[in-house]
């Protein structure tokens, strides 16, 4: 199958950081022979603006979006942090049709409310190499 795997972290808080689990997914994801394409959003912001341009060179069946921060953990002024995904979301529903699941340390945390909010149609808490595989694999035999 075609995946497109975008990790929406964009937050310079601490230090920039590198989606290293997105990684480990496209490459589990690639290993099963699937053709996996990444956007990391923090490295190209720009890639937001063309996202439709990117989603018209991959055709992707599945979307993966990895989402690491719900927030920024200030207990002072709190930040929320998943409205940048959301808008993610949606510019993706805007160009294609693919079914996106949800994946990342912060979706991990509060997987069915993350779900709901984000309005995405799958999600996986936890470790995805393994699971998000052979999601992959069902998705792809209809079960
Ligand atoms: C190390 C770490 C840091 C380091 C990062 C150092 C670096 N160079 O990367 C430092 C200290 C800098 C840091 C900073 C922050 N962190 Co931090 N950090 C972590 C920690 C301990 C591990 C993250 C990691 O690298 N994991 C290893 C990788 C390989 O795993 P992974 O990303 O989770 O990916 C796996 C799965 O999630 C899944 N997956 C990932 N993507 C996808 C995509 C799809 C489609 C699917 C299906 C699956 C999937 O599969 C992957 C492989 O198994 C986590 C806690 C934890 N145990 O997860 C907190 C954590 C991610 N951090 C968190 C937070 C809040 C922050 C800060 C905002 C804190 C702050 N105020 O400074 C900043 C934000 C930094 C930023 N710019 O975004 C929270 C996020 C949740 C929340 N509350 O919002 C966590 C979960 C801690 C917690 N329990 O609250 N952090």
């Amino acid at each position: 199958m075609k995946v497109l795997l975008i990790s929406a972290n964009t937050e310079m808080i601490n230090m920039p950081v590198l989606p290293l689990g997105m990684a480990f997914v496209a490459r589990a994801a690639e290993d099963a022979g699937h053709k996996v394409s990444q956007i990391n959003l923090m490295a190209e912001p720009e890639a937001l603006n063309s996202l439709e341009e990117q989603i018209q060179n991959v055709q992707p069946d599945i979307i993966g979006i990895s989402v690491r921060n719900i927030d920024d953990q200030a207990s002072s002024q709190p930040r929320f942090l998943l409205d940048p995904v959301k808008e993610i979301i949606s510019a993706c529903r805007q160009h294609s049709a693919a079914k996106i699941v949800l994946g990342g340390a912060g979706y991990s945390i509060f997987p069915r409310h993350a779900l709901t909010y984000l309005d995405a149609d799958m999600g996986i808490q936890g470790e995805g190499e393994k699971s998000f595989v052979s999601l992959l694999d069902k998705i792809e035999k209809n079960e």
